[in-house]
């Protein structure tokens, strides 16, 4: 009976998967504690051999591919903001200041002490009247003028350029990583961050050093060498004035006007009644000769002499008989009477003449005599 048992066995290996089923078929059939029969032939021949037992477990299979590589990460998320840049390095230093007005100009200097008068000279002589002087020659050009006045100080440089630009912040951090894929290995690491955006710029740079001083204003005082030379071009231009001047004072005075002093007497050569010889005076800037001194009385004996003609004099006692004054109602302080004079001739005698011989007499008002103004 064992070999065909074994029979069955190597029929049954064969069949391979329908172990199973064959052993569900078995069940169906016949259980016992040891073996299940199975009746396959006729009993003539001996009973069956019970069936054979399930073959043993097949080897494990081998382990399967690998699953595929899960999707890519998400990208990590922007990186924080940089710090703050360095501080901007100090601008530069600011441009020189202009230069200084020139100052204010130095005070007038004192006024010279006025020369002694000098000494009055003897009356000359009564000269012959000549033909009139052509006028004289155009003046020189006046002196230049004085140093002008120093500037004010110049005002501060300008402000330090802005120093440079901060340096760039340092990036973000590196975004987080991206999720790993639901299955498979984790994807690639995604991709950087974007860099963080930009810092706040540096700090200021500190103010630039201040420009270097401007200039020094010129002085408003000119040097003792600019004043001596001023000096001399001014006493130039004096003697060359006062030479001028003497040039023009003798055809001015030339025939019928007389210098004394600051004083000067012209005559116009007519005879006017006492009231219209004194407008006429006062017309031209002046008043009717009032001699104040001997010298004074002199020259205008001289005009008088060379006209022949007796001249009204300024003063008058119009104001009190017998007192007589000058117009701004001084008393006299130089007289030459007459002998006897004044007389107040016919109780209206209250104009002065003066004759030829430089001696006064008074005078009735309305009288004409030569018109001699006084400037
Ligand atoms: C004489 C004198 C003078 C007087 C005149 C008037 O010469 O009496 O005092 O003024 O006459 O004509
Ligand atoms: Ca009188
Ligand atoms: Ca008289």
């Amino acid at each position: 009976m064992l070999p065909f048992l074994s029979l069955l066995v190597l029929l049954a290996q064969p069949l391979g998967n329908l172990g199973a089923e064959m052993k569900t078929l078995s069940k169906r059939s016949v259980t016992t504690n040891t073996c299940t029969l199975v009746m396959c032939s006729p009993t003539e021949n001996g009973l069956p051999g019970r069936d054979g037992r399930d073959g043993r477990e097949g080897p494990r299979g081998e382990k399967g591919d690998p699953g595929l590589p899960g999707p890519m990460g998400l990208s990590g998320l922007q990186g924080p903001i940089g710090p703050v840049g360095p501080k901007g390095e100090n601008g530069s230093a600011g441009e020189p200041g202009p230069k200084g007005e020139r100052g204010l100009s130095g005070p007038p200097g004192l006024p010279g002490i006025p020369g002694p008068a000098g000494k009055e000279g003897p009356s000359g002589k009564q000269g012959n009247i000549g033909p009139q002087g052509k006028p004289g020659p155009k003046g020189e050009a006046g002196p230049k003028g004085e140093v002008g006045a120093p500037g004010i100080q110049g005002s501060p440089g300008t402000k330090g350029s802005m120093g440079p630009k901060g340096e760039r912040g340092a990036p973000g951090d590196q975004g987080a990583p991206g999720k790993a894929g639901a299955a498979g290995p984790a994807g690639p690491v995604g991709p950087q961050g974007t860099p963080g955006s930009r810092g706040p710029p540096g700090l200021k740079g500190d103010r630039g050093a201040p420009g270097d001083r401007g200039m020094k204003g010129e002085s408003g005082l000119p040097d003792s060498a600019a004043l001596r030379q001023q000096m001399e071009a001014l006493n130039g231009k004096l003697q060359r004035l006062e030479a001028a001047f003497s040039h023009y004072q003798k055809a001015a005075l030339f025939p019928d006007g007389r210098s004394v002093g600051d004083k000067i007497f012209k005559t116009v050569d007519s005879e006017k009644r006492f009231e219209d010889a004194q407008e006429m005076c006062k017309q031209a800037g002046g008043q009717l000769a009032s001699p104040r001194s001997a010298t004074e009385n002199a020259a205008i004996q001289q005009l008088i002499t060379a006209h022949n003609k007796a001249a009204f004099l300024s003063m008058t006692d119009v104001g009190t008989e017998g007192k007589f004054t000058y117009p701004t109602g001084e008393p006299l302080v130089y007289s030459n009477w007459a002998p006897g004079e004044p007389n107040n001739n016919g109780g209206a005698e209250n104009c002065v003449e003066i004759f030829t011989n430089g001696q006064w007499n008074d005078k009735a008002c309305g009288e004409q005599r030569l018109v001699i103004c006084e400037f």
